[in-house]
């Protein structure tokens, strides 16, 4: 049995805890999923114990507690070295990292516009200045990497990293709310959503049932 425990909140929403876990399913880590729904009477109480203002996700190794989706992918790259969270020279792993950074640091409007919801699909959205040019920025980051990288794999660095699990839930967004895309963008997307752990991941949220306003 494993000693890691991934606590996270409702697949449908909660777009933070994708991130870690299908790093984890990636590199088909062995570890417990203890999914607590979100904004329920319960949540705060169960996670009460966990040191992390009451936020999703928390990786539990045995006793020791990481909270943060940053700060638990870190943790398992160092964890798990042999997965390489992060690209070997240290030029592409800074960039990496920079773009990581801007992931859970920035894009406030897209992300407020565009909540992560799995069961949904948006006919037609109309979007503020703010969340365009979000979605620019990103796509423009994906595609600077893609184009640098195409020969190295499919993965915005070549191979599979921790940047790819960062991003995982816009391209989940992307689909959601048809945001139109450039081909490189649409094939990278296409390639996420061709991996059997993001396929299971957004099956599983399109068969929850709890319902949270805000974020339909
Ligand atoms: N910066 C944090 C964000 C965590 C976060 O906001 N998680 C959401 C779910 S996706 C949450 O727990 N929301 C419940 C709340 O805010 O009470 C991270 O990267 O883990």
């Amino acid at each position: 049995m494993s000693d890691l425990t991934l606590i996270i909140g409702n697949k449908n929403y909660s777009s933070w805890s994708l991130r870690p876990w299908f790093w984890m399913k990636y590199h088909n880590i062995d570890f417990e999923e203890k999914r607590i729904p979100l904004f329920t009477e319960t949540t705060n109480t169960q996670l009460e114990n966990y040191y992390s203002n009451y936020k999703v996700p928390v990786l539990l190794d045995g006793e020791f507690i990481v909270w943060d989706s940053m700060a638990i992918l870190e943790y398992l790259a160092e964890k798990f070295p042999q997965h390489k969270g992060w690209p070997e020279n240290s030029e592409d792993r800074a960039m990496a990292r920079s773009m990581c950074a801007e992931m859970h640091s920035s894009f406030t409007a897209m992300r407020d516009e565009l909540p992560m919801n799995c069961r949904k699909t948006f006919a037609s959205i109309k979007l503020s200045n703010d969340a365009s040019k979000d979605i620019e920025r990103i796509t423009a980051l994906w595609r600077y990497f893609r184009k640098r990288y195409v020969d190295k794999g499919p993965w915005l660095f070549g191979h599979f990293s921790i940047a790819d699990a960062m991003y995982a839930p816009v391209v989940l967004r992307f689909k959601g709310y048809g945001i139109a895309l450039n081909e490189v963008e649409q094939k990278y997307c296409d390639h996420v959503f061709s991996h059997k752990a993001f396929i299971k991941w957004y099956e599983s949220g399109k068969q929850e049932s709890e319902i949270i306003n805000a974020m339909e």
